[in-house]
């Protein structure tokens, strides 16, 4: 058998592991193998040779910069496709192993670890046992299956204009030990936590979090064919809950997150608040006759409530769709629960914008829209974005991630004008469109090549759309089969939008700043 780590070893491992919970404990010589070695993987070595581990990466693809750093500070590199346990891990009898997020529980590294009880973190757990490295910051955890990067994006940008040193960090894209390692320190970092790094997180032992507060914004079905089925990606995004010390907020209109706070193991006196666009219970927050109100932070919240900002002042900042409500409601209540005072937040809003490819006007030319929300991708995401028009045409499709988009169809008939499907996963839904919509035009892009899809969809929806329509990218689906990722699907909606209207265009179409990654 080529199982290399002994019983009596790894209990010792084990046992040594339970008193690494600071960056000051002796890490010195203990034996990790991180796998992979994107953003996440680089900073886990960096941070693990720093404090003097033994590391040794296994990646299937590195480049070439990252492989020379990591020769440099001392950590071993092996490429290896890792569709097999590598020879070299056997030999290095790693005590810990630590996986990048999309390393699926069933990788065959990991069922080696668990085969050889060799335990397994992820970026998250060893972020938060090395916090103290500058000072120990309050973490506010931010999950859900849409509006997790705007949340986290809004709750940062809340908390620095009262003053604290809050850093946006996590699944948003920048790794939560980078912020842990910046030397200026943080008071808070705001954390997005994907359903990913929720499912390598324990909630109880050395290694678990005690987050100051936490949310999960809504849920519905989403990347169902990493995590297996519906039940085991809510149960990951249900641990954003445990151990919090102040605040479990959660959406009033979606009740599986209030089932997760009600059956969370929370810190004593934590509190659970609602967030929702209807009227606000005491400590909930929610809107009154088009008043953002906050009825959670304030001792009178039995008979009054205060208020953050209205609707109509958010419309003129862009801010007013629905799911965009919910979310400055929910980055609220999670700066209101770190004492941000609600004046302080209504002038925060003032200034804030969202990032580019979410709900973004492009143009406006002859009465129709183009809107951009290339960051739906997934039907739950969609559905939101459908609801904030009347008349669309809908370009939609791409990789469905085992979602069934069938009842988003259902739902939207009313509204849509025209459909036109692009991507890989065409068949689903033109199947769903014949169901439920048998009159309405159809179209289907077939093109797969990246340069030619947006252009086909773009003509094909100026040719279809009328005064009042709004022609909205909502793909409801992933962007990989044809695009690097959502940004680039956006843009390429962009230029094909700016290249087929020209002169005509009376929009706005200056672009907020670009993320990336697929979020
Ligand atoms: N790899 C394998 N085999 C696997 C999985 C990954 O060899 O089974 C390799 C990859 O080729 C890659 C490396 O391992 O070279 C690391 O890949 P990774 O995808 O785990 O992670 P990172 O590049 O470190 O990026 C991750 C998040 N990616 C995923 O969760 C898939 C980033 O979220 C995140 O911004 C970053 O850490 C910092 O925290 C991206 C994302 O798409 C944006 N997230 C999903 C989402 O939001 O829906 C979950």
């Amino acid at each position: 058998m080529a199982a290399t780590v002994t019983q009596a070893e790894s209990a010792s491992a084990r046992g040594r592991l339970d008193t690494l919970t600071s960056w000051n404990a002796d890490w010195r010589n203990l034996r990790v193998a991180v796998l992979g070695v994107g953003v996440t993987g680089f900073a886990v070595a960096d941070t693990l040779t720093e404090l003097g581990a033994q590391v040794l990466v296994l990646a299937p693809e590195v480049d070439d910069d990252r492989a020379r750093i990591l020769e440099v500070i001392g950590a071993t590199l092996v490429r290896h496709p890792l569709d097999a346990v590598p020879t070299e891990l056997e030999g290095f009898a790693p005590e810990l192993v630590v996986a990048s997020p999309g390393f699926h529980p069933d990788h065959p590294v990991l069922d080696w670890a668990a085969a050889n009880s060799v335990e397994v973190w992820g970026d998250i757990e060893l972020a938060w046992r090395v916090r103290d490295k500058v000072n120990a910051a309050e973490w506010i955890l931010v999950t859900g299956t849409n509006g997790k990067t705007t949340t986290v994006q809004l709750t940062a940008t809340l908390l620095a204009a009262h003053g604290v040193r809050a850093a946006p960090c996590g699944n948003i894209g920048v790794p939560v030990l980078d912020a842990v390692r910046d030397p200026g320190g943080f008071d808070v970092l705001v954390v997005e936590l994907s359903s990913y790094q929720l499912h390598h997180l324990r909630t109880a032992g050395p290694g678990a979090l005690h987050p100051w507060a936490s949310v999960c914004l809504n849920l519905a079905d989403d990347h169902l064919d990493w995590h297996g089925s519906a039940e085991a990606y809510r149960a990951a995004k249900a641990t954003v809950y445990a151990n919090t010390k102040v605040a479990c907020v959660y959406n009033r209109a979606d009740e599986a997150t209030m089932r997760m706070v009600e059956d969370a193991e929370v810190e004593e006196g934590a509190r659970a608040i609602g967030f929702g666009l209807d009227v606000p219970g005491p400590s909930d927050l929610g809107v009154v006759d088009g008043i953002l109100c906050d009825r959670a932070f304030l001792d009178e919240r039995r008979t009054s409530a205060l208020e953050i900002t209205t609707v109509d002042e958010l419309a003129r900042r862009g801010l007013a769709a629905p799911h965009v409500v919910a979310n400055i409601l929910a980055a609220s209540a999670l700066a209101r629960s770190y004492g941000v005072p609600v004046g302080v937040i209504h002038d925060a809003l003032d200034t804030f914008r969202l990032d580019a490819h979410r709900i973004e006007t492009v143009a406006e030319a002859g009465g129709i829209r183009w809107i951009d929300d290339s960051k739906a991708t997934n039907p739950h995401a969609a559905e939101a974005s459908l609801r904030a028009f009347d008349r669309v045409v809908w370009i939609v499709g791409g990789l469905l991630k085992g979602v069934d988009a069938d009842a988003l169809v259902a739902a939207h008939v009313a509204r849509l004008r025209a459909a036109i499907v692009i991507g890989a996963d065409r068949a689903a839904l033109v199947e769903a469109f014949r169901r439920h919509a048998p009159d309405l035009p159809l179209f289907e892009v077939i093109a797969a090549d990246t340069e030619t899809v947006m252009p086909e969809a773009v003509a094909l929806a100026a040719g279809i759309a009328e005064a009042g329509d709004s022609v909205l990218l909502a793909p409801a689906a992933a962007s990989m089969d044809q695009f690097t990722d959502y940004a680039d699907r956006g843009r390429r909606f962009h230029e094909a939008v700016r290249a087929r209207l020209g002169g005509e265009a009376d929009g706005d179409t200056t672009a907020p700043p670009e993320p990336s990654g697929e979020g």
